[in-house]
């Protein structure tokens, strides 16, 4: 008797997954793979359910003899435990990132003469009906709200990007890449106050008051699942600080992120060239405690941001803060510096989990850009926010374009570098 492997990475079986055991069915004794909720996330399905829900459900559907937990992507550990005879997948996977997983897994079983089965794709209306409803279960407050906790739990390092619109929390949300033959994504998105003004054309001074702020979070709820961590500056007036807390966590909001400066707030990487205030140690900590008090679930965060390092107040003043605000119920800390080199940063996490392992640290390398994701998750850093390199690249095209069309007087120029209509008009999802 064959043993036949497939992998499931969903939370709902439809008539797709009943075609594919109705074909495994026929080559033998048929082994259904549960993706574990770590391979999960890199693959774009993030679960609704636990990993023992879907073992269940997969447990349930008839001619299945076995189901197991699938670790890696990359099918590794399966194939080495098991040993397949066949592996059987929609034909979807012979096509884009995903055909670099399908190359290595007809690979590894060619080695002991093993072979890959691909089925025609099942897409017909009922199945984009159901990946449908799965995606808006995913863009619900409370399903979104927690995800960031719980990406925290599961990945080495949380990768998050910025969005300022419904288009850049589109790149944010579906931007995947294939490496080394593992896919991989952004994790989540930050609203961040430098690309929401600039994106508005106003300076990064608390300017662009909170109504419009929502407004561009609600743009980028419209369009996306991921969970968003809400650049919220000083958090202003304590007394004003809790309404907006409230609003964001019935949003679905995950994460504030408030730095420790008062007064006129200037963009942190002006650093000392430009007069910034910070708050003292306990004007900043009440201000977390009243946050923390009107929260009503144990899924959203407040993440203190400490400003020390961006103006030279010196690293036994961050890590002084850094306590403290923990100690008045921050979630996590975010430290900042506009050094090129991560050195700064470095001592702080070492320093920082020396004498605390769990408080998650956030941190933001527009300056010390050099450092990679796994080098800052080894000094115990658990959130990487890339806060404004999308407006970056944005900005310069759009300009070069501008000049050339003035240039040229036309626009054939510029059309090699420009997205193709068909695609403009494809990019958002219909209803
Ligand atoms: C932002 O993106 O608005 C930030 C990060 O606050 S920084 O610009 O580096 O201060
Ligand atoms: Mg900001």
């Amino acid at each position: 008797m064959h043993t036949v492997y497939t992998c499931f990475c969903t939370d709902i079986i439809h008539e797709g997954h009943l075609n594919i055991i109705k074909e495994a069915m026929k080559l033998g004794r048929v082994v259904v793979g549960a993706l574990s909720d770590k391979a999960l996330l890199r693959y774009n399905k993030f679960p609704t359910v636990s990993l023992e829900e879907r073992l269940k459900l997969y447990r349930s559907i008839e001619g299945v003899s076995e189901v197991v937990v699938q670790n890696d992507m990359l099918y590794d550990d399966i194939i080495e435990s098991l040993k397949p005879d066949y592996i059987i997948h929609g034909d979807n996977w012979k096509t884009g990132p995903t055909s670099a997983i399908r190359t290595h897994v007809r690979e590894k079983v060619a080695e002991y003469g093993g072979a890959v089965v691909d089925v025609p794709y099942t897409y017909n209306e009922k199945v984009k009906k159901a990946d449908k409803l799965l995606r808006e279960k995913l863009a619900m407050p409370e399903y979104r709200r927690k995800r960031l906790k719980q990406l925290i739990d599961i990945c080495p390092i949380v990768k998050i990007i910025e969005a300022h619109s419904g288009l850049t929390g589109l790149i944010a949300e579906k931007t995947v890449v294939e490496n080394n033959g593992r896919l991989d994504q952004f994790d989540g998105m930050w609203v961040s106050s430098l690309c929401d003004s600039t994106a508005k054309g106003k300076p990064d001074i608390e300017l662009v008051d909170m109504s419009s702020r929502l407004r561009t979070i609600d743009d980028i709820m419209e369009v996306t699942t991921k969970p968003i961590i809400f650049d919220g500056d000083t958090g202003g007036l304590t007394e004003h600080f809790v309404y907006n807390i409230r609003t964001l966590e019935r949003m679905g909001v995950s994460a504030i992120i408030i730095e420790d400066k008062k007064g006129l707030k200037k963009n942190s990487l002006f650093g000392t060239e430009v007069s910034q205030t910070q708050a003292t140690i306990e004007e900043f900590c009440d201000k977390i405690s009243a946050g923390k008090r009107i929260q009503l679930t144990e899924d959203f965060m407040i993440i203190a941001r400490i400003e020390s390092l961006i103006l030279e107040q010196g690293m036994d003043d961050a890590l002084n803060r850094a306590f403290a605000y923990v100690e008045a119920g921050a979630d996590g800390i975010m430290i900042h510096s506009r050094k090129k080199s991560p050195d700064e940063i470095l001592e702080f996490c070492d320093e920082f989990r020396s004498k605390n392992k769990k408080t998650p640290i956030v941190v933001v390398p527009s300056s010390f850009n050099t450092i990679t994701e796994e080098e800052l998750a080894e000094h115990g850093v658990n959130i990487v926010i890339y806060a404004n390199q999308l407006t970056r690249s944005a900005f310069p095209s759009m300009q070069k374009t501008a000049e050339d069309i003035l240039r040229y007087h036309r626009a054939k120029e510029v059309d090699d570098r420009l997205l193709p209509i068909k695609e403009i008009i494809t990019l958002i999802d219909e209803l």
